[in-house]
């Protein structure tokens, strides 16, 4: 256990309503978050993941701040605290004592090659995760007890949140559609079919002999990546790494350039929290109406995305010039866009519980598969490409509130934690559809975190 948790105990504070039904749950998730805790941050799972992920902490912040909002925002303090000089958050922050993941901070080399931009001090991957940091801040600010005693922190970290923003605006969607690019795999859904005929355009050249450590620590290797895939990540990396992460260049070079509706959304509901914090912290009127412009643009590009044909929202191959057509949890995600249109939010919050996701035959618990079964590319134990992810199920449960659909909220919740509630669950990192297996990591921080906020949030 980490020192920083001595404040973080295992009962709810008074801000609380629990679920009556599952008090030894919650008990359990916070057990992991604390076991899991390093002082500053949280690692994602005990030994798979022993560095800070960006993503990952915005989800813990969000569920820690169900139980103590002090240690809740220090999490994002602390990746923020490696936050690039051009704005950029990177997707990780690595721990200088943990030596046990591949790869490391060698293979990027932020240092050397990004210009001065990167941190002096603390070593980053070159990537970046789904920028979901602004909508934890706001959960933070909201579940507080005590928020004024908070401000001061939020005065501090509002900068660094809107310098992201612009950042990804300017840097990541400089065509100004709404919709963020991204240049790997690892900014989204690792191995999920969504990248499949973009890779596929990818020629892979000479990539240095290497050794995974992930599948030391998960049992059964078909859960993971092939290594196929992972030479792929590698070489991509190498390429990002040898333009000395200079966006535009990589616009004008990489093999692999995709719009993401995913990260797209999530843009746009994490602009409308940071507009929240700026109105809280009295910001400018001018400042808070480049937030909301930059909210509503990526809410419309991402309605934008709708495929009629394939009733989902769709990413787009940009080297291909073509909307990527499979059928994964991304295409439901204009759920978490704000000022969704109302009849395309009623035909999302259908297809969500439908035939291809949480009412798919034959599934354990009816909740959102990351691929729909049977759908090209899907694989039942395999990461990305079908197992459920406790976390997407987070993000769709939460989008379907916003739109006020209570019952299909409340249908996913109560699916999901049936779910968690087997004793063998162990709070895994995905699991498979037919049987609800844990796979991956158990413990894992993120199913934690959000286990804490289902539980919070009274159907
Ligand atoms: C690569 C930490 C991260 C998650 C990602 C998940 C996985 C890493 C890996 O673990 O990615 O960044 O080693 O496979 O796919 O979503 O943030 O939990």
């Amino acid at each position: 256990m980490g020192s920083g948790l001595s404040a973080f105990g295992g009962a709810a504070t008074d801000s609380l309503r629990l679920a009556p039904d599952a008090p030894w749950l919650w008990n359990d998730a916070v057990a992991v978050l604390r076991a899991n805790d390093l002082g500053e941050w949280t690692k994602p799972a005990p030994r798979l993941y022993p560095h800070q992920w960006s993503l990952d902490s915005a989800f813990i912040a969000l569920g820690l701040c169900r139980v103590d909002a002090d240690r809740a925002l220090r999490e994002l303090e602390h990746l923020f605290g490696a936050q690039w000089a051009d704005g950029r958050l990177p997707h990780i922050v690595f721990n200088p004592k943990a030596h046990d993941y591949f790869p490391g901070p060698d293979l990027w080399a932020c240092a050397d090659v990004a210009g001065g931009a990167a941190p002096r001090g603390q070593t980053t991957s070159g990537l970046v995760h789904h920028p979901m940091q602004a909508l934890a801040a706001w959960s933070v600010w909201e579940a507080a007890v005590e928020p004024a005693a908070l401000v001061p922190r939020f005065r501090a970290l509002y900068p660094r949140l809107l310098a992201w923003h612009r950042y990804l605006t300017a840097a990541r969607d400089p065509q100004a559609t709404g919709l963020l690019t991204i240049y790997h795999p690892w900014e989204g859904t690792d191995n999920s079919p969504r990248w499949d005929t973009a890779l596929a355009h990818v020629v892979v050249g000479e990539v240095p002999d290497y050794s995974r450590h992930d599948l030391k620590h998960v049992e059964d290797a078909s859960e993971r990546p092939t290594r196929g895939e992972y030479d792929r990540y590698l070489w991509l990396a190498g390429l990002l790494k040898a333009a000395r992460y200079d966006d535009a260049l990589i616009q004008r070079t990489h093999p692999f350039l995709v719009k993401d509706v995913l990260a797209s959304a999530i843009f746009a509901a994490a602009n409308q929290a940071l507009g929240s914090i700026a109105e809280r912290l009295g910001r400018p009127e001018e400042e808070r109406r480049e937030i909301a412009a930059l909210a509503r643009r990526s809410s419309l590009a991402v309605q934008g995305q709708w495929d009629e044909a394939a009733q989902l929202a769709l990413d787009i191959d940009l080297l291909a010039g073509q909307p990527i057509r499979v059928t994964t949890c991304a295409g439901l995600s204009p759920l978490l866009v704000p000022d969704l249109e109302p009849s395309l939010g009623r035909r999302l919050a259908d297809r969500a519980l439908g035939a291809d996701f949480a009412g798919a035959p034959g599934l354990a618990f009816t909740v959102v598969p990351s691929t729909a079964p049977g759908s090209p590319g899907y694989q039942a134990r395999s990461y990305w490409r079908g197992p459920s992810w406790p976390v997407i199920n987070w993000l769709l449960w939460w989008g379907l509130r916003q739109q006020g659909f209570a019952e299909h909220a409340a249908a996913l919740r109560s699916a999901n934690l049936a779910l968690l509630e087997q004793p063998a669950a162990r709070f895994g990192e995905y699991f498979e559809l037919g049987t609800g297996t844990p796979l991956g990591s158990s413990e894992q921080s993120w199913t934690a975190a959000v286990v804490l906020d289902w539980l919070a949030a009274l159907p």
